[in-house]
């Protein structure tokens, strides 16, 4: 069935900002729900704000979002599943984030190349080291100013997303649990590695006490950035 989110959305506001958010997790942890919660506060501290998301993002990148997610192609190799992967990556750093940026746009996006390393390093058991010259190649070296990491047992996420809207599982959604679970360690380790990158926070709690975790930690990335003085805090 087609998605029916847009590739991408401008909420207007100041652009002097050029920040790079993204949030990763593993299946139904709550990025897409953070996401809209975040960008309603920074939209409220008058921010202008581009969220687009992975795979997809792009006309190009959401045709090669159903290729990878549609079950019947249960074969396909961890190696196309990558590259796949990182050419809609590399779309929509170049036509959505990187321009964006530029712009002064602070960019919210639900996943990026840390997936990669979770899902087809860690999940599949792939050399870390060529999926990050991959990664590098596809991002141009694009880094994310901050990471948020929405931490889940994987049996509460998929059970979240069961419990949702959809009515058969995807792809990636069908592979095994211990593969959700290695993904899921994939992920604490690469939050281990850059602490000062990433914001573990646990998912089970309610939306709001998470969604107040991720607004004090955006605060301080902001202050450092000198963007704002007090406007997140006194937003709500
Ligand atoms: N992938 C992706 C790779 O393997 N490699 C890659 O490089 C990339 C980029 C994408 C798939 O591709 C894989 C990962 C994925 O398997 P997708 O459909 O985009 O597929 O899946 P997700 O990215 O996982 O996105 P989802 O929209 O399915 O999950 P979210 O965004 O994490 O969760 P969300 O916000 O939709 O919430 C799910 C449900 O939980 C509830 C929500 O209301 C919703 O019903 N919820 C909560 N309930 C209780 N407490 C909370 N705190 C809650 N937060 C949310």
């Amino acid at each position: 069935m087609p998605d029916p989110r847009p590739n991408h959305m401008t909420i207007p506001g100041e652009s002097n900002v050029s920040l790079f958010i993204t949030f990763e997790g593993p299946e139904g942890a709550g990025k897409s729900t953070q996401i809209r919660l975040l960008s309603a506060a920074l939209q409220q501290m008058g921010i202008s704000v581009v969220i687009t998301r992975e795979p997809g993002g792009t006309e190009i990148g959401n045709t090669i979002r159903s290729l990878l997610l549609d079950s019947k192609y249960s074969e396909m190799s961890p190696r196309a599943e990558t590259l796949l992967f990182n050419a809609a990556r590399a779309q929509v750093v170049d036509e959505v984030i990187r321009p964006a940026l530029e712009a002064g746009h602070l960019v919210l996006c639900d996943r990026f190349a840390d997936s990669t390393l979770a899902y087809q390093g860690y999940g599949y058991g792939q050399d870390l080291a060529m999926l990050r010259v991959i990664g590098d190649y596809a991002t141009t070296g694009l880094q994310p100013d901050l990471t948020i990491y929405l931490d889940i047992d994987v049996r509460v996420g998929l059970g979240r997303k069961r419990g949702g809207s959809a009515e058969e599982w995807n792809r990636m959604e069908e592979k095994t649990l211990v593969y959700h679970q290695e993904v899921r360690q994939g992920y604490l380790a690469l939050a281990a590695e850059e602490p000062q990158r990433w914001l573990v926070i646990d998912a089970s709690l309610p939306l709001e006490v998470v969604h107040q975790a991720i607004r004090a930690r955006v605060l301080v990335v902001l202050h450092r950035h000198s963007i704002i003085g007090n406007r997140l805090s006194t937003s709500r």
